[in-house]
């Protein structure tokens, strides 16, 4: 066997780094962005680390569902961003790639911060027939602040200006792991609004079959309609996932997680992004590696349903 054949021997045999991009229908992007957080910067360096996390998925298969996501899957790199310009800036750059991409390829972008998502959500929406999609949005933050910190975007902006901008409809948003604090106002935003929300102290305990009233909550609610996938690693417990800009302690297990994206596979997803992982604080790997294990999981539901 050759050397390049081992996995560990070879850097670049990643699974998220696994080809150039041609014609494969999947593409990864990176969105080195972290111009607007409110705590602690890094996640400009997400992509790359989730990228190395992934080393070891690179010929796996997916042990519910029984596919590679390799052969299928190409690596756009990382946009090229004006990362000092005004975000209006930033967000236009971020837009008009992400269209690009979209037009070619089912699209999973790696963050960045999660002021990122209103530009993904912008070219979403263009690209899959103008009405407000469905969003599920995993969180440890509401993200519905109607101004971040007396200036009027921000990370922690962003679903109140897609709801605001109509980019997703309020009644087919799902808000999954949120317990930050926070006014009532923003907190209870997208329920008030008609969606609905689980909150991480909704979720304790639950997993496996005990999720399930969730899932199917989360199904019956976004059934038939393109849906896209935002996934902020801070929804994670900081134990699970310390490499995060904003970390808030009582957040989901990396399971919990994983029983969401398993189950919820049958529904019309048309996009991902994992965004905030911020390696400077992360610890052997966890973060980046919960990162590339979602995103792997993501895809290879996928394809499941592709070849079904
Ligand atoms: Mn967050």
């Amino acid at each position: 066997m050759a050397l390049g054949q081992f996995a560990y021997a070879n850097n670049s045999n990643r699974f998220l780094a696994c080809a150039p991009l041609a014609e494969q229908p999947y593409a990864v992007c990176g969105i080195p962005f972290d111009g607007v957080v409110t705590n602690r910067p890094g996640a400009r360096f997400g992509p790359q680390a989730i990228r190395a996390a992934s080393l070891m998925l690179c010929d796996g298969i997916h042990p519910v569902f029984d596919v590679s996501p390799l052969e299928h899957l190409g690596d756009a790199l990382d946009m090229r961003l004006p990362n000092a310009s005004p975000l209006p800036e930033v967000r236009a750059h971020i837009e008009r790639q992400a269209s690009e991409l979209m037009a070619r390829h089912h699209c999973v972008f790696l963050g960045g911060d999660h002021s990122v998502t209103l530009s993904l959500l912008r070219a979403a929406k263009a690209r899959h027939g103008g009405e407000p999609l469905a969003l599920v949005h995993f969180d440890a933050h509401c993200d519905t602040w109607s101004d971040h910190f007396g200036e009027p975007s921000g990370h922690g902006t962003w679903t109140y200006e897609a709801i605001q901008e109509g980019l997703v409809s309020a009644a087919h948003t799902v808000q999954i792991g949120t317990r930050s604090s926070g006014e009532r106002a923003a907190r209870d935003y997208v329920a008030d609004q008609g969606g609905q929300i689980f909150t991480a102290r909704d979720l304790r305990g639950l997993d496996g079959s005990a999720l399930r009233p969730v899932v199917t909550a989360i199904r019956e609610r976004l059934a038939g309609r393109p849906v896209y996938l935002t996934l902020d690693i801070d929804v994670l417990d900081p134990a699970f996932a310390p490499g995060t800009g904003t970390p808030e302690p009582g957040g989901l297990t990396s399971s919990q997680v994983l029983t969401f994206l398993e189950e919820l596979a049958t529904l019309n997803w048309i996009g991902m992004d994992c965004v905030e992982v911020a390696p400077a604080y992360d610890h052997a790997e966890l973060t980046s590696n919960a990162a590339a294990c979602f995103v792997w999981t993501y895809l290879a539901g996928r394809v499941a349903r592709a070849e079904a």
